[in-house]
């Protein structure tokens, strides 16, 4: 669909002049665009359409990110020698008075400014990167860890329940709406020989051993930004910062992080977990965190990357045998070479896993 991206642009209280707009980025979700502006002293913009089918209240996860954007600031203003444009993205009001405005067509859209000088990666080639990602989120969660008011809302319920996520799934298989199904049995019996195991960080919250805390939950690498020197940035993507455990954090990140290859790689024999980068990762998070986290949640950090690497291939393979109505893809199989990609991944884990503890236990 064309978007008059310019007119679009024009609603909201930019303080630069419309040059040109182009499709940026790599998201899976939102119709994303930077808008070059004409003043080359002054900032450029992304202007997003977000997908209203994912997320079903935009003006409660609106609402969200100017609370979590407004913390984030004050916080910022009393550390010396914070780089207030860069560390936090900011959102800038429509002329309606909203952070957003709906088109004629009922789309939503926002815009925020273009973090300049920034370097993101969907894969990570360094152990200094690893670390420096590692410190962001550590530190996005500290900051947010004492926000006043009421908890924030859920933007997608049952985001990372992963109880809940294998009962879709079963849903879909069992409903096979395009016929894949058989097409996919071996990966099916991956994802049910393990569901049992991947229960435990959820019964140790409903057991109260380990907290709800405000978390990111979409830690994917190209959510955080680098600066120039690849030192930690920003964290972008704020859209499903809701209650949940640090572990979908952690784990999240470990999953793009410490991948050596593509989340969508098609040749499997590059896809493995460098136990290198992890470690990496894994000390620059505890460098900001060690000090909050209980002992419960330090314990159970080891298996995240196995959880949310599960859950994202049962994500993806659900999406695939409801005919791809989720994810952006770009060609036909794309979600189910994605879940190939992620159960390879686990298994990588898997055999790693005592060494991950190990660890982990080293720097807790
Ligand atoms: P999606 O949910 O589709 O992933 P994101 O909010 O992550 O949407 O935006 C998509 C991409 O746009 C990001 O991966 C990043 O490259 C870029 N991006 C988003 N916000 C900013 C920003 N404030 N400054 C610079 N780049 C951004
Ligand atoms: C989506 O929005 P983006 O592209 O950063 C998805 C994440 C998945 C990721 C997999 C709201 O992230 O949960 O982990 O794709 N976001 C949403 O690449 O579903
Ligand atoms: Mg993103």
């Amino acid at each position: 669909m064309k978007h008059d991206l310019r007119g679009l642009f024009g609603s909201f209280l930019a303080e630069a002049s419309f040059l040109k707009a182009e499709t940026f980025g790599s998201g899976h979700i939102h119709d994303t665009f930077l808008i070059t502006t004409r003043e080359k002293e002054k900032d450029d913009y992304i202007l997003q359409r977000l997908n209203s089918k994912v997320f079903k209240r935009i003006p409660e996860l609106q609402e969200n990110i100017e609370r979590v954007t407004d913390h984030i600031r004050q916080k910022l203003e009393k550390i010396p020698g914070s780089d207030l444009r860069r560390e936090c993205i900011r959102m800038i009001p429509a002329r309606n008075g909203k952070s957003w405005i709906v088109d004629n067509d009922g789309n939503f859209w926002r815009l925020l400014v273009f973090i300049p000088d920034h370097r993101s990666y969907d894969i990570v080639d360094s152990p200094e990167k690893a670390f420096e990602g590692g410190r962001a989120v550590g530190r996005f969660q500290a900051m947010l860890a004492d926000m006043p008011g009421p908890p924030l809302h859920e933007t997608i319920p049952d985001f990372h329940n992963v109880e809940k996520r294998l009962e879709w799934f079963e849903d879909s298989v069992a409903f096979d709406r395009v016929k894949r199904a058989a097409s996919v049995k071996t990966e099916i019996e991956f994802f049910r020989s393990r569901a049992e195991k991947m229960t435990v960080i959820r019964r140790m919250g409903r057991e109260g051993r380990i907290p709800l805390r405000i978390t990111h939950n979409d830690t994917k690498f190209n959510n955080i930004l680098l600066d120039e020197n690849d030192r930690a940035l920003c964290i972008i993507d704020l859209d499903t910062v809701m209650p949940g455990y640090v572990h979908y954090d952690f784990g999240d990140a470990i999953r793009t992080a410490a991948n050596t290859a593509a989340e969508d790689e098609a040749d499997l024999s590059k896809v493995r977990m460098n136990i290198d980068l992890y470690r990496s990762y894994a000390e620059g998070y505890l460098s900001e965190t060690r000090d909050t986290l209980n002992r419960t949640e330090k314990e159970f950090l080891a298996f995240a990357p196995l959880l949310i690497t599960f859950e994202q291939a049962v994500r993806f393979l659900t999406d695939y045998i409801d005919g791809d109505t989720y994810y952006r893809i770009h060609h036909e199989h794309h979600n189910l070479r994605r879940t190939r990609a992620q159960i390879r991944l686990v298994e990588s884990m898997e055999e790693q896993y005592g060494e991950m503890q190990e660890i982990i236990s080293r720097l807790s």
